[in-house]
């Protein structure tokens, strides 16, 4: 089980009079954020460093959506039993996501709009990414849901092939991510699995022959979430998802990029749509300061996919 990480109260910091060097700096934890991100491949940080995350207004709105989307009315949605992208808009074997919560013909996009642009959050996404906030660009902005019967995805890392070889699977984690991915769970969630550490190496032997579905990998940890935590994570740590139909699921399942990214990452963004829509998205009702932050990103998405030309799928067809 994963525990949200420990952020230390600051101590006063008193310098005495006969001191010639300043003691140490406390890392903040925005670094410390990081630090556990670089080792472990993943963190969890408590409810508590985002108080404005207004819980009771994003579940109303999440639920809303998801009665939508369960009778067919949304189009945006992940559907079962396709892990990957493209998804059709057939609910009949129900589904287990919903997409572009942020897109404008959705009533609550500003609920959700609130959640993606906070301050505070943002914090943290520049800190993972190692990026200024104004090289910051909008990517998506998702939910997770429980199926309507017990369903889970395969092994796998978002952006390398299951056939890579091990130098393919190298070459692919040494380059940094240029992006942050998270779940922000509305209720407790513990769907996802994760394998720590696994984003700096390739696959073991024993992990590269075991069935697509194995239930217990060596040092696989469940990501227990309570409601209102955040998980970051490296979207090529070794992970899946497997879901319980009888436990309630809305977990908002966000990324962020930078404008240091590449073609690759332009690929696994602009291949979920969002490329469809974003360049309408109005942000009336917005705060002048939210505004000003999401214009900027929006911006650079829209600049990103004039760079990136034709978009294909990862794995179109499972
Ligand atoms: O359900 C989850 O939290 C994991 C989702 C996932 O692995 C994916 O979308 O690739």
């Amino acid at each position: 089980m994963a525990t949200a990480i420990e952020i230390p109260a600051q101590p006063p910091q008193t310098i005495p009079e006969s001191a010639t060097t300043l003691p140490p700096s406390q890392p903040t934890p925005y670094a410390l954020a990081r630090e556990s991100l670089d080792r472990d491949g993943f963190v969890v940080l408590p409810a508590s460093l985002f108080p404005s995350f207004d819980l009771d207004s994003l579940r109303a709105a999440a639920a809303r959506l998801t009665t939508t989307a369960r009778a067919g009315k949304w189009p945006y949605i992940r559907t079962l039993p396709k892990q990957f992208p493209p998804w059709t808009s057939d609910v009949s074997q129900g589904i287990w996501g919903v997409q572009h919560l942020m897109h404008p013909s959705n009533p609550d996009h500003l609920t959700f709009a609130k959640s993606y642009f906070d301050a505070e959050l943002l914090k943290y996404v520049a800190a993972l990414i190692g990026c200024n906030e104004d090289e910051m660009v909008m990517e998506l902005y998702n939910m997770l849901v429980r199926p309507d019967h017990a369903w889970s995805l395969r092994w796998h890392r978002d952006d390398i092939a299951a056939d890579a070889t091990d130098d393919e699977e190298l070459e692919r984690l040494g380059k940094p991510g240029y992006h942050a991915q998270w779940n922000l769970a509305l209720y407790d969630d513990a769907s996802l699995i994760v394998v720590p550490g696994s984003h700096k190496r390739a696959r073991t032997a024993t992990e590269r022959g075991a069935d697509p579905y194995e239930a217990h990998i060596p040092d696989q940890m469940v990501v227990e979430l309570k409601a209102g935590e955040v998980v970051f994570y490296n979207n090529n740590i070794l992970h899946r998802g497997v879901y319980d139909e009888t436990k309630e699921r809305m977990t908002l399942h966000g990324s962020i990029g930078t404008t240091l990214g590449s073609a690759e990452r332009a690929r696994n963004v602009l291949q979920h749509g969002v490329g469809g829509w974003v360049k309408d998205y109005n942000f009336a009702d917005f705060d002048p300061d939210m505004e000003k932050r999401a214009r900027g990103m929006r911006e650079r998405l829209v600049e990103l996919g004039k760079k990136s030309g034709e978009v294909e799928y990862f794995s179109k067809d499972e």
